[in-house]
């Protein structure tokens, strides 16, 4: 089931990440990066189920690795400390990062062959579009 979502990703729009960021608390300067930022969304996935998750760009290069419904702890490209849970839930992969009592998530479906991340927080919804390479 995750498997549609393997491979090297491509950005090619990203709507209200700017105000997606302040509702996660992102500083100015990081913000200006963070808007300026193309990044590639690299997923794997091995035979023992081990996901590995980057995001890929000049501004900084995260990667997490976890198995589904498995929680692990995560260090987010804005350097928030999150206990993270990726789970599917029909056939949408769904990232929750919880941290300092506060929750985030990144809801990732393929539609029309791309690959849409919807961020949430609160009331504040980015929706990012990647292309496969
Ligand atoms: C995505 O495009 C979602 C990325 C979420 C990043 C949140 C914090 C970024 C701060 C620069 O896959």
């Amino acid at each position: 089931m995750v498997d549609k979502f393997v491979g090297t990703w491509k950005m090619i729009s990203s709507e209200n990440f700017d105000d997606y960021m302040k509702a996660l608390g992102v500083g100015f300067a990081t913000r200006q990066v963070g808007n300026r930022t193309k990044p590639n969304f690299v997923m794997s996935l091995d035979d023992q189920g081990t996901i590995s998750m980057k995001s890929q760009s000049a501004f900084k290069t995260t990667e997490v690795k976890f198995k589904l419904d498995e929680p692990f702890d995560e260090t987010t490209a804005d350097d928030r400390k999150t206990r993270t849970l990726v789970s599917l839930d029909n056939g949408k992969l769904i990232q929750k990062q919880s941290w300092d009592g506060k929750e985030t998530s990144i809801e990732r479906e393929i539609a029309d062959g791309k690959l849409v991340a919807k961020c949430v927080m609160g009331d504040v919804v980015a929706v990012r579009t990647y292309v496969k390479e």
